[in-house]
């Protein structure tokens, strides 16, 4: 392994948010970074966990009772758009700059993220790292826990046996959740909460079962994914791999240069705050304490719908539906444009355009862009995404509907999956979930360390909005 480049060859390109928010990590890790650069990831989540619950406590005892978002009628019934109403400590979503995990940037973690090779992509163990303690982690620490999640990996034979027994022809996400599901009684956080475990101590199972869910979930997906499409003729999982090229490996593949884009993918998906429906899922679900893989198979059943991370499979089936309608003419932007209003016209989106929060082209579409036109430049499909790349966001725009016209993360990944080998589109999603576990678990451990509550937000029903507000703007207005 190879770690690249100093923390001081960050780039200086910083919001002023962001300077703040590296700042409070800075002072964190300038307190505790020469004893913690061999410590283990649990002493440094001890010492940190410490250290952020003074910090939340005294930011609640400032400003414990100032207003931070409100929310209008329209947002109510709108999916409580940009309502800001939750604390999310492990990413951060700034509309024009992206996703930032931990303060770092897509381009910063893929600098400074130890991974298999000089110049190559970071590990997503690196990332893990850097999720659940805030630091970027030495190629030593990033070893012990590649170590760690070994010795953790192995399927328990019932939950083979559990998997195998579904029919293929279940959705591979269906699957995946069920494969989930079937590790539930292995959880240490139920088995400990049962036998009164106190408050302070539930972190520590929580991260038990995070990282065992972790693990596994390389072996789970491929599973499914022999299962569903390769008569379920299984391949061992080699241990002494990395996750990345592990679940490669396991799927049937033996390219190092898709063990590589293996590694970018599971590090892009990790996270992206915590509104969107798979994040807020597994934190919503675990706030009743319900345990870690409880909470996770609620994330993937959320993740797996078409306005979410099933687009990935969307997009790849539309590109091939538009491949199909330009009939063997090259494709001109022309001729795009009048796809896209015919997708439009029909009534159905254009998958892998626009975005809740964004509102530019995300970072995550870019470095897959970067990274296809490294390695397969002359793709046919590449070449197709490239060019809608500079259509869709005219049409979406002239259209005057939508908040964001940019391409998400989704518009891009299923043309490098595709590029490899990985041509069944209904796995695609999957591959995104084995990712999002390293994003939302380590906010669950989070939620768990800070004790936050039971959620349960104040709903209300129209006749209340009437009586309340409408009746009483009727009155002021007389
Ligand atoms: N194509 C066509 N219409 C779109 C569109 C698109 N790509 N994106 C948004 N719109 C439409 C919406 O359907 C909505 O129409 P309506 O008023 O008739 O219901 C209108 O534009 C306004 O929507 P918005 O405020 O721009 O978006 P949103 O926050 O409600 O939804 C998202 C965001 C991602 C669900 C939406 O942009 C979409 O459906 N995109 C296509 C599916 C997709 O790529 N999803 C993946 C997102 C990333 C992820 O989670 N993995």
């Amino acid at each position: 392994m190879y770690s690249r480049v100093g923390v001081q060859s960050l780039s200086c390109a910083f919001s002023y948010v962001w300077k703040q928010q590296r700042q409070v990590l800075n002072n964190v890790s300038a307190r505790s970074l020469q004893s913690s650069s061999n410590a283990s990831l649990k002493e440094i989540l001890e010492q940190k966990i410490g250290e952020m619950r003074e910090e939340v406590a005294q930011v609640r005892h400032a400003v414990g009772n100032q207003v931070l978002g409100t929310c209008t009628v329209d947002q109510a019934y709108g999916g409580m758009r940009s309502v800001k109403a939750m604390t999310y400590e492990t990413s951060l979503l700034d509309p024009n700059e992206g996703i930032r995990f931990r303060g770092y940037s897509i381009p910063e973690c893929q600098k400074l993220l130890p991974g298999i090779k000089q110049g190559g992509e970071p590990l997503p163990e690196s990332l893990l790292f850097l999720l659940l303690t805030g630091e970027i982690p030495s190629v030593q620490q990033v070893t012990a826990l590649r170590e760690e999640l070994s010795s953790r990996a192995q399927l328990p034979d019932r939950v083979k046996k559990t998997l195998n027994s579904v029919s293929p022809s279940l959705h591979p996400m269906a699957q995946f959740s069920i494969g989930i599901l079937a590790m539930q009684s292995d959880s240490v956080f139920a088995r400990e909460y049962a036998r009164g475990a106190p408050k302070n101590k539930w972190w520590e199972y929580c991260l038990e079962d995070s990282l065992t869910l972790i693990a596994r979930l390389p072996q789970v997906a491929a599973i499914v994914y022999r299962n569903t499409y390769y008569q379920g003729k299984q391949l061992e999982a080699d241990l002494k791999l990395d996750m990345s090229a592990r679940l490669t490996k396991m799927m049937g593949f033996q390219n190092p240069e898709f063990d590589e884009l293996m590694r970018l993918y599971l590090t892009i998906h990790a996270d992206h705050e915590g509104g969107n429906v798979s994040a807020h899922s597994v934190r919503l679900v675990g706030s009743a304490l319900s345990d870690p893989f409880l909470s996770f198979s609620a994330g993937m059943n959320g993740l797996a719908g078409p306005l979410h991370g099933l687009a990935n499979q969307n997009v790849l089936t539309w590109l091939l539906q538009v491949k199909e309608k330009l009939g063997g003419q090259a494709p001109t932007k022309e001729n795009l444009t009048k796809i896209c209003w015919d997708t439009l016209n029909s009534g159905n989106v254009i998958p892998g355009f626009g975005h809740a929060v964004l509102r530019r082209t995300d970072p995550r579409y870019m470095c897959q862009r970067e990274f296809a036109l490294k390695h397969l430049p002359n793709d046919e499909i590449f070449q197709l995404v490239s060019l809608l790349y500079e259509v869709v966001p005219k049409v979406l725009s002239e259209q005057g509907k939508v908040s964001n016209p940019w391409p998400n993360v989704d518009a891009h990944s299923g043309t490098l999956l595709r590029y490899y080998g990985v041509k069944e589109m209904t796995f695609y999603t999957v591959l995104f979930g084995v990712s999002r576990a390293l994003g939302t678990l380590s906010s669950l451990v989070w939620d768990r360390a800070l004790g936050l509550p039971i959620e349960r937000p104040k709903s209300v029903t129209t006749r209340w909005i009437k009586e309340n507000l409408v009746h009483k703007a009727a009155s002021e207005a007389k």
